[in-house]
């Protein structure tokens, strides 16, 4: 396809409860939408992760939009035959930003696949029709609200909890939840870089509460930290912010800093990176499972054809609509058992639902067309 023209929207949706982690509080997810139109009329969606603050990356939602606008859109109009495994490399000249890109290419692939009937999930070598998903439970209030969220997560079904923690909030929370869920709740825990190395002893207590893994306790550049905090305790450490590309992720397991690993194609730069990521970490026999970043119906979407890869055997952060928004940009994502079906249409196999965009969008959609 060639790209004719892009629209970038902003909406923002409601988040049912504030959702606290070590980074700060959230109470409305704002969202850059990303779509294309073809030459040929195809028409694909994206959504782009970037948060409204930089603080989970560098990235964020103006500062993606800005340079969508300025240089990754108009160096993408530039190429007349363009294919999604040829947007990477049109953009390789143009330094990080990994969220932005990684909107535009799966843009490209929700247009290209559209156009030829195929959905993402068949296009990335998906295997499962549906894939088992946990809660990310945020840091909460008091004890007796993270107990209520916890069990009102395990009664609708959910395969897996992950509690937030940060310091002040990490062995009290884990060992109630753990005490009172019993053994068989599988349970994570996710600091957000909120600790240092001089928290290793602290941290190896952890131990003690059965968890799944524990996500990415120290900075996003130390893998070295987090391979001598792997080597004294016994959960698995798993990144998800030092997991920038697929050679990060070579990097952290040869240095053994992770024996896990979460995959966020808008942090790796898209879903091509991400099924390398897939593909080199199941050859060294690391398990992963698909990160969310509180996404809308249209992001999930994608993000759950990526999890019917057959190396995703842990369940990923995404969840139903219900655990986030009251109306969900697309139709409602629902959980049935502990699982959501991988979406079969062609390209994500979603659209956003046109009164549901109306409603949400914040500010007039910017247009981008070719310089002419
Ligand atoms: O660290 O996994 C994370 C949300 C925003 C930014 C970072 C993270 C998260 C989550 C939410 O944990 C997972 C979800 O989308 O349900
Ligand atoms: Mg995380």
């Amino acid at each position: 396809m060639r790209i004719a023209e892009a629209e970038l929207h902003t909406v923002a949706l409601p988040l049912l409860t504030p959702f606290r982690t070590s980074l700060g509080t959230q109470t409305v997810r704002r969202a850059l939408l990303v779509r294309v139109r073809g030459s040929d009329g195809e028409e694909g969606w994206a959504e782009c992760v970037a948060d409204d603050e930089p603080t989970y990356s560098p990235e964020y939602l103006e500062g993606a939009a800005d340079l969508l606008r300025r240089f990754l859109l108009p160096a993408l109009f530039a190429v007349p035959r363009l294919d999604p495994a040829g947007v990477a490399p049109a953009l390789a000249h143009l330094r990080g930003h990994p969220m932005a890109k990684a909107a535009v290419e799966t843009a490209v692939l929700d247009a290209v696949l559209k156009a030829r009937g195929l959905s993402l999930a068949a296009y990335l070598g998906g295997v499962r029709p549906s894939v088992r998903v946990g809660v990310s439970v945020g840091i909460a209030a008091t004890l007796d609200d993270l107990l209520d969220t916890v069990d009102r997560h395990v009664s609708a079904g959910y395969a897996r909890i992950k509690l937030k923690i940060e310091p002040g909030w990490d062995l009290e929370p884990v060992r109630l939840v753990r005490e009172t869920f019993g053994s068989g709740l599988m349970l994570t825990a996710d600091a957000n870089t909120a600790y240092a190395p001089a928290d290793a002893r602290h941290l190896a207590r952890l131990d003690a509460y059965g968890l799944a893994l524990l996500e990415q306790p120290f900075a996003p550049d130390d893998l070295h930290g987090h391979a001598r905090l792997a080597a004294r305790m016994d959960t698995p450490i798993c990144l998800d912010e030092s997991i920038t590309s697929a050679r990060a992720a070579t990097a952290a397991i040869r240095a053994r800093a992770c024996s896990v690993i979460n995959i966020k194609p808008g942090r790796v730069g898209g879903y091509l990176e991400a099924r390398r990521i897939h593909d080199l970490a199941r050859a060294a026999d690391v398990p992963v499972w698909c990160g969310g970043m509180l996404e809308t119906g249209l992001g999930r979407a994608a993000n759950l054809a990526l999890a019917s890869l057959p190396g995703f055997t842990l369940p990923g952060d995404i969840s139903a609509t219900a655990r986030y928004f009251e109306r969900d940009l697309t139709a409602p994502v629902e959980l049935t058992g502990d699982s959501i079906t991988v979406p079969d249409g062609p390209g994500t196999g979603v659209a956003p639902d046109p009164d549901a965009l109306t409603a949400f969008t914040t500010e007039p959609p910017v247009r981008v067309t070719p310089a002419r």
